[in-house]
């Protein structure tokens, strides 16, 4: 059976509205941050990393949310959640679940950095800024109608970007961004997200 060992306010949030939506048994184990919010020993001991989510399934020790989201699709989604292989909608979704990761997260990690601590020096600032600026103009247009991301269907391009859209909307950053701000309401009314609450907790620590 699988074993999803989550962090309490984290990305592996993703994992459980996956699980729950496929309707996959699984084991969760939950862990704690500590008072300076890292994760502990007792992930350590699960993977060298430390990091959530980390999922174990057999002898397949797994991180990283998007190679766990497309583990699990693959292996017990019978092709939902992800668009047709093959096709450009499958590259493009390729392409959500890594930007989300990377060239996203970049700046956004550094804006909330800079909320953390009063500001960022002015060089990472004139970078953060107008980077994170750019990325939420190009979710914005790549959503376009939506409702989802990769258009009427929910897919897991949508759970990756759940917990960017939190820590955007924690940081304050989808002020005067309706789009975002309807589309990330709009994810959070789903019943697997809901669900992801219940047995999870809050996916984000409120800022300031
Ligand atoms: N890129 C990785 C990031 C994993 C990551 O940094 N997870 C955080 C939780 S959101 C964590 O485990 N932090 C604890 C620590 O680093 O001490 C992913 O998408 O899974």
């Amino acid at each position: 059976m699988i074993t999803l060992h989550h962090l309490q306010t984290s990305r592996s949030s993703r994992i459980i509205w996956l699980l729950e939506a496929l309707g996959v048994e699984y084991a969760l184990i939950t862990h704690k941050r500590g008072a300076d919010m890292r994760s502990g020993a007792d992930l350590a001991a699960v993977h060298p990393l430390g990091k959530a989510p980390t999922l174990i399934d057999g002898d397949l020790v797994l991180v990283e949310s998007s190679a766990v989201l497309r583990y699990i699709a693959g292996r017990y989604g019978n092709g939902k959640f992800v668009p047709a292989p093959g096709t450009n909608a499958h590259a493009k979704h390729d392409e959500w679940l890594d930007y989300a990761e990377s060239s996203l997260m970049m700046p956004l990690m550094f804006s909330l950095l800079g909320l953390m601590t009063g500001g960022l020096p002015p060089a990472l600032e004139g970078f953060a800024k107008p980077e994170l600026a750019k990325a939420l103009d190009y979710i914005g247009a790549g959503l376009g109608e939506g409702p989802y991301l990769m258009g009427a269907e929910l897919t897991l391009a949508d759970m990756q970007m759940s917990y960017c859209l939190a820590l955007l909307e924690a940081g304050g950053f989808l002020a005067g961004r309706p789009a975002l701000t309807a589309y990330w309401q709009r994810l959070q009314a789903e019943p697997g997200f809901q669900r992801t609450l219940e047995i999870g907790g809050p996916i984000v620590m409120p800022f300031g």
